[in-house]
């Protein structure tokens, strides 16, 4: 663990390496100490690593805006989404009874859950904003449980570096770093403004973190994988948005 002088010492390193000398200092900087993200090696990837080494060394524990139930929007609009797969639709017209949600890789005992084996986990909820990368945005209670007790459940190896979460939407898949996948606004949601969580919203199942922004919180997500390595899944990068150009780190 980094202590705060070190830490502090760190980020100045990398914002002053990255005025003076030049970015391939700064980036072998935050490779050494595990700061460089799987998108790392685009046209922005020097950027991509300093955006990712600063927000994980100031902000790693802070927690994202809580609202007052007051402040609930109205009327959240979902985004358009592409037509549903029939393997979707016959779940839906099962209630989602048929639904699994499973982990494996790196943990020491690979399971599935229901959606009400996860209901019957403890819960827990947030009044937090949904941020669209293209500039809406709107604030919900978000109902589930907390992706690390989930991740308690089956046991993550020492080893691990990030949780990979797929969805039953076709190419749709993202991932996230153990500090977020640990953080205790990071849910796997079911529930939204006191009901079930809307299909619409990405229901029966979707992650929920307001520590990043919309395109990270991934909807109908059916399978985690937990991994040490971005390699070996679609072109490395660390997710299908990222194959597409976005940031994978996109910190709020
Ligand atoms: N499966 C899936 N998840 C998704 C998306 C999507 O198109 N498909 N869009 C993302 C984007 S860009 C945003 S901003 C949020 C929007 O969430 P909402 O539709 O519940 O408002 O969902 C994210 N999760
Ligand atoms: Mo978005």
């Amino acid at each position: 663990m980094i202590n705060l002088s070190r830490r502090k010492l760190i980020v100045t390193g990398l914002a002053a390496t990255a005025g003076a000398s030049g970015l391939a200092v700064a980036a072998r900087l935050a490779q050494k100490y595990g700061l460089v993200p799987p998108d790392h090696g685009g046209i922005y990837g020097l950027g991509e690593s300093l955006t990712y080494a600063s927000q994980r060394l100031l902000t790693r524990y802070s927690l994202a805006r809580e609202f007052p139930r007051s402040r609930i929007s109205p009327r959240p609009f979902p985004n358009d989404l592409d037509p549903f797969t029939e393997d979707f639709k016959r779940l839906q017209a099962g209630g989602f009874a048929g639904w699994r949600l499973s982990i494996d890789g790196m943990v020491h005992q690979p399971a599935s859950f229901s959606i009400t084996d996860l209901k019957s986990c403890p819960s827990r909820g947030h009044i937090t904003e949904l941020a669209c990368e293209e500039g809406w945005s709107y604030i919900a209670e978000w109902v589930g449980v907390p992706l690390s007790y989930v991740l308690d459940l089956v046991g993550v190896q020492p080893q691990a570096r990030y949780v990979v979460y797929v969805s039953m939407e076709p190419n749709t898949w993202d991932s996230i770093d153990m500090a977020d996948a640990l953080h205790p606004q990071t849910f796997l949601c079911y529930g939204m403004n006191g009901s079930e969580l809307p299909v619409a919203h990405g229901g029966p199942l979707r992650m929920r973190l307001p520590r990043q922004v919309g395109y990270k919180n991934i909807k109908f997500i059916t399978r985690l994988t937990v991994t040490d390595s971005m390699k070996g899944f679609g072109k490395g990068v660390g997710s299908a948005a990222s194959e597409a150009g976005y940031a994978w780190y996109a910190g709020i």
